[in-house]
């Protein structure tokens, strides 16, 4: 066993014994659900959302042999996706909780081909889904009825890169770990990670503004996404991809889109300002009793860390020990603690990366912030380490899960937890053995950016639990200014809510603008607003 001794006589473990028994998590991937064309197509178990929730069929078009013609002869016959099989993926969420029954998904390579099926669609009334990597938590990626699926998979190209600007000119539909290991050939990073990144499309990501886990770092992507393409409902092809980082020529209306989940246009490209590849990268992993010391040693990361820290992740207890059991490996640090921090520092300079982030550690033992923890000490522990984090939605999510996403001020953030948790036994739905639908309910997230994941995770979907924490949830962030959504959006979960962030006046200025990008209504509909 190698430990770290510190000046303070305590010790940090190193210990690559405890590292290597957690290796099984390695690779940053988490599994990608995928369907297979068969003759004998597979029988999904998910309920059709237009049964399982109450929602009307609004006065769209039908697809009609025509309307499939038509699209034939614009795209090439493998674009035009008819199978039941092939269908399936499109039209059922990650966490298979949404599912339509849309029957034709079609796979445009251009921008040009995109505009010629949103005119089609509009002149025919025939109501569409944008598509990115279907890794969206709020079921807004898929039809609700029939809609049809535009999927941006074949518009992989990336199109250009200014290694001097670190400009990213490319197609949306290149997937995010793609896009960021181009990036990192070129000596840059793309300024977003998540744990979909093997999925998920950055034009998907743009769409919904995704934080992730550099956030705290590299800022959100209203910052950094530097122009679009899009296409509007009528065909219109809008371009701004800006190879600029100062452009004040008017509206800023790129912005409107970032963000916009599939209702305002389709993004077809995008430029995005990349920051250059960090050569020296540390991760500790520490265990604390509180959340006020998770507070507190936030506080002095920010004054110690400051310029070098990447990330400041935070796990309960409960979190963690679904990684375990769904990995079946022994948890990080031997033991169970409380609660569990991941900071990431990167930086140019390895020495001055590892001088600071000891002191720092040295300094948060003195004043018993933390109880134990761990260094990674090469590539792979790294990666391990970040494992545990990246994998907490995959190991709650295997029987089905209710999602909360929320921005709260950090000294009542994980107070929504406790709440929960209490509720949730006070009425006797929460517990251990097979009778009861809630496995528990857990806390983990951007602490650093004051988000938290909220999931409860369960046994089986269940009404009756739904009633108990909508809208006590929303209530609950509405009473301390909070946000519904940090990061996921609102897609067809949260639809209904936003006005427990949005007051009125905005509800209202965002119904206008949608009524004009998309006068009839066909893009995306049943979500958002
Ligand atoms: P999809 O799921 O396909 O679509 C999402 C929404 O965007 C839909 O409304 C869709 O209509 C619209 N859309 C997609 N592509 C386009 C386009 N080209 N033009 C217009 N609209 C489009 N999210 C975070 O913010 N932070 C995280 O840390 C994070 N971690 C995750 C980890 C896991 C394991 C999973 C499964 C999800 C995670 N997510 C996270 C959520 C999700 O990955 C992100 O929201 C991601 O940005 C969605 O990208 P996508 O390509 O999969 O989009
Ligand atoms: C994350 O931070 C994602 O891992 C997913 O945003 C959160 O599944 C969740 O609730
Ligand atoms: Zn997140």
């Amino acid at each position: 066993m190698m430990k770290r001794a510190l000046s303070t006589g305590r010790v940090i473990f190193a210990n690559s014994v405890r590292l290597r028994a957690a290796s099984a998590l390695n690779g940053r991937k988490f599994a990608v659900r995928t369907f297979q064309s068969t003759t004998a197509p597979r029988v999904s178990t998910v309920k059709l959302t237009r049964e399982n929730y109450p929602v009307e069929r609004l006065p769209y078009g039908t697809l009609s042999a025509e309307d499939i013609a038509f699209f034939k002869s614009i795209l090439p016959e493998s674009a035009v996706v008819q199978d039941e099989g092939d269908l399936e993926f499109h039209n059922e969420d990650w966490m298979r909780k949404y599912r339509g029954s849309s029957k034709l998904v079609l796979k445009p390579k251009t921008t040009d081909q995109v505009s010629k099926i949103l005119k089609h669609c509009n002149e025919k009334n025939l109501a569409v889904v944008p598509q990115g990597g279907n890794t969206g938590l709020v079921g807004g990626s898929v039809p609700v009825f029939d809609e049809i699926v535009i999927c941006l998979s074949n518009m992989n190209q990336i199109r250009s890169f200014d290694k001097v600007s670190g400009i990213l000119v490319a197609d949306a539909g290149v997937i995010l770990e793609n896009a960021d290991m181009y990036l990192r050939d070129n000596g840059y990073i793309f300024p977003l990670d998540l744990g979909a990144k093997g999925s998920c499309h950055i034009g998907g990501n743009v769409a919904t503004n995704a934080g992730g886990l550099r956030l705290l770092r590299y800022g959100s992507l209203h910052g950094t996404v530097l122009g679009i393409e899009a296409v509007l409902a009528d065909g219109t092809i809008v371009n701004s991809l800006s190879s600029l980082r100062k452009d004040n020529t008017g509206y800023d209306l790129k912005q409107l889109f970032i963000g916009s989940e599939g209702t305002l246009g389709v993004i077809t490209g995008v430029s995005v300002l990349c920051p250059p590849k960090p050569t020296a990268v540390n991760v500790a992993f520490l265990a604390l009793e509180s959340y006020e010391k998770v507070q507190e040693l936030f506080v002095d990361a920010r004054a110690g860390l400051s310029e070098i820290m990447s990330a400041f992740e935070c796990m309960d207890t409960r979190s963690l020990n679904l990684v375990a059991e769904h990995t079946n490996q022994p948890l990080p640090l031997g033991e169970e603690y409380p609660f569990y921090v991941l900071i990431e520092t990167s930086s140019s300079d390895s020495e001055h990366n590892s001088e600071k982030l000891n002191a720092f550690l040295e300094s948060a033992m003195e004043k018993e912030r933390i109880l134990d923890g761990t260094i990674a000490m090469d590539e792979t522990q790294l990666k391990n380490l970040w494992a545990w984090r990246e994998m907490i939605p995959e190991a709650a999510g295997r029987h089905g899960v209710y999602k909360y996403d929320v921005s709260i001020p950090l000294p009542k953030l994980y107070g929504i937890v406790s709440d929960v948790q209490a509720r949730l036994k006070e009425h006797g739905v929460l517990g251990d053995t097979e009778d009861f639908p809630v496995i528990d309910a857990f806390g983990y997230g951007h602490i650093g950016d004051g988000n938290l994941h909220l999931n409860v995770s369960m046994r089986r979907y269940d009404k009756n639990v739904e009633k108990l924490l909508e809208p006590y949830v929303y209530e609950w962030i509405k009473t301390v200014e909070g946000s519904i959504s940090a990061e996921h959006g609102l897609g067809f979960a949260k639809k209904k809510y936003v006005c427990y962030s949005k007051d009125e006046g905005m509800i209202k200025l965002m119904k206008s603008l949608k009524q004009h990008f998309d006068p009839k209504g066909i893009l995306n509909p049943y979500k958002y607003l």
